[in-house]
């Protein structure tokens, strides 16, 4: 599924109200999404036939007229939908706002829209509208009302975006279709449900600049405080979203959401079972925090309005950990170093640094790179005994490093949390650092870009990947320090977007220690991470080098031969190489 590239921009036109709303939504760190619709009756079967891709795409999917999809809502009676208990779940589950459904890409009003029939209070037996209650409860317990609405496309619609199998493309306006839809729809939805925390407008595949800021100005002037979401396009949201259940390498610049699944659909499906852990779910959660971003975790109610059995779970099994360490995850900050460690994350509050284990590590743990001074250091959970703590400096390189002893820590859980009292607000050493197992991880977000002749036309996005790299002459250069010298099998890693190709073949060439290393990029294995299953990370091992002095180390990567992009690909993806990282691993 293509993404316009601007909705990983955020926009700086930003009033106090929504500066003030910007630090509550991020203070939350945690937010219930909800996908509900028609599109929950079929769940993802039609006609008998499972349909593959996610639920609420299925009208798309099947190229299902309008006249007959329409038809879904004379049998929509969701009497079992519970608001009230909708609403628990997300303060069970520890979040803190909630996005759902107003309208999905099906043009389905789940509200009451007076400008438009096709909604559901007027369109279903229920006749009843979702969002009252929902506003209701929201208020009665303390979570943010916040809606979903597709701005561009609209498969009901014949001037919205991407139904070509009812209507004739060529006859589309979609001013039109902003105008005699959108621009109502919004008034109602801003004005019927008293403040709304934010709209998650979605999918900006056709609409312009001047619209996209048309949309914003618009919810801006009815609700000075309702935040935008980046996908309202062209740079105009309040916040960036990567891509759907990606976890982006590396703390990231500016405010952020993933969004993501339970299983691999946000409508409901009767047959996808493959639901994430618990701990899965946990580390995403510190994750996000840990690189400033916000985690919308989607549920997809059933056409009865009840909520499946193993999201409920799974959501509660996620609160528990968040009732007994929200602490260092709600208003935190991100962690003050710009790359991941292999043993987990890091959140910041004040002069507290959180470190978040995902696995035990040895007693004697040692962290680098933190230059300011350390008070003291204990679980966050108990026993809340002192842990011993000591720093130093390394010899040879003068390093900062950070021992503590983690007798006294009960491990136990998705995730252990040791909380550090520092002197002053966290200042680390900036660029890759070796860890103390020997791997130097040399993120993309963290090199220089150049080009031997020229400017360069190579670019990292805001998410840390290259973007664009079609010129033999760019390059990526690191400057890290190595500690432990010795020899390193060297691993180029790159990605691709989800569900499309991923860009291979090309020829990567390494120099760093005095050798060149020239190489294929291959699949030659993955790095294990949360979201592999939608984003691996795939290792082309380019060979061996031996660094001979602990100190400075310089490494440069060229690509000697980019194969040409295909030349029917959609305009706004990019299908040149997207390096994540250089990892350097010692030979054993
Ligand atoms: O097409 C939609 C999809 O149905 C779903 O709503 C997700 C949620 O992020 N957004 C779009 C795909 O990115």
């Amino acid at each position: 599924m293509p993404i316009d590239p601007s909705t990983l921009r955020q926009s700086t036109r930003t009033s106090a109200a929504a500066a003030a709303a910007l630090n509550r939504w991020r203070s939350a760190r945690f937010g219930l999404f909800i996908h509900w619709g028609l599109y929950a009756i079929p769940a993802g079967v039609w006609r008998g036939k499972r349909v593959p891709y996610i639920g609420e795409w299925l009208m798309f999917r099947e190229k299902i007229p309008v006249s007959t999809y329409s038809k879904l809502a004379a049998r929509f009676n969701p009497v079992r939908f519970d608001a009230a208990a909708i609403v628990r779940l997300a303060r069970e589950a520890g979040q803190r706002y909630l996005v759902i459904t107003a309208k999905h890409h099906d043009g389905f009003a789940m509200y009451d829209s007076p400008s438009n029939p096709y909604n559901v209070v007027a369109a279903t037996p229920w006749a009843h509208d979702p969002m009252r209650d929902l506003a209701r409860e929201c208020k009665k317990q303390g979570v943010t009302l916040c809606f979903y609405y597709s701005q561009d496309l609209d498969w009901h619609h014949p001037d919205g975006a991407w139904n070509t199998w009812d209507y004739d493309v060529k006859k589309k306006n979609s001013d039109r279709y902003l105008r005699e839809k959108v621009y109502p729809q919004l008034r109602e939805l801003l004005t019927q449900y008293g403040p709304v925390g934010l709209i998650w407008f979605d999918t900006p595949l056709t609409i312009s600049r001047e619209q996209s800021a048309a949309i914003r100005a618009f919810v801006k002037k009815i609700q000075p405080g309702c935040l935008v979401s980046g996908r309202v396009g062209h740079g105009m949201g309040d916040y960036g979203i990567p891509r759907d259940n990606q976890m982006p390498p590396g703390r990231l610049p500016g405010d952020w959401e993933v969004c993501a699944t339970l299983n691999h659909t946000w409508g409901y499906k009767t047959h996808d079972h493959d639901w994430k852990s618990v701990e899965n779910l946990v580390r995403t959660v510190v994750e996000s925090a840990s690189k400033n971003a916000n985690y919308l975790l989607n549920i997809g109610p059933k056409a009865d309005g009840t909520v499946p059995a193993a999201s409920v779970a799974r959501l509660r099994g996620v609160g528990r950990w968040l009732k007994a360490n929200g602490a260092s995850i709600y208003g935190t900050s991100p962690s003050p170093f710009a790359h991941d460690f292999p043993w987990g994350r890091m959140t910041t509050k004040g002069r507290t640094l959180y470190l978040h284990f995902f696995s035990k590590p040895s007693r004697h743990f040692e962290l680098r790179g933190l230059l300011t001074r350390v008070l003291g250091a204990s679980p966050l959970l108990a026993p809340k005994r002192a842990l011993p703590v000591a720093q130093d400096k390394d010899p040879a390189t003068g390093t900062p490093r950070l021992q503590i002893d983690l007798a006294g820590v009960r491990f136990s859980g998705p995730v252990t949390v040791v909380a550090l009292r520092l002197a002053g607000a966290p200042a680390v050493v900036p660029g890759p650092i070796q860890e103390p197992d020997g791997v130097l991880s040399l993120l993309t977000a963290e090199a220089r870009v150049g080009a031997d002749r020229g400017q360069p036309k190579l670019k990292v996005t805001p998410i840390g990947f290259t973007s664009k790299w079609t010129e033999t002459t760019d390059w990526l250069e690191w400057d890290a320090t190595v500690l432990q010298p010795g020899r390193f099998n060297v691993e180029l890693v790159t990605t691709h977007q989800h569900l499309e190709p991923w860009s291979s073949g090309h020829t990567a060439r390494i120099a760093a220690a005095g050798k060149t290393l020239r190489r294929k990029i291959v699949r030659d294995a993955e790095l294990d991470y949360t979201q592999k299953a939608y984003f691996p990370r795939i290792i082309t091992r380019m060979g061996r080098i031996e660094v001979l002095q602990p100190g400075r180390f310089n490494l440069r990567l060229h690509l000697d031969k980019i194969l040409p992009q295909p030349k029917d690909k959609p305009l706004w993806d990019d299908l040149s190489p997207l390096v994540v990282q250089v990892r350097l691993v010692p030979v054993k």
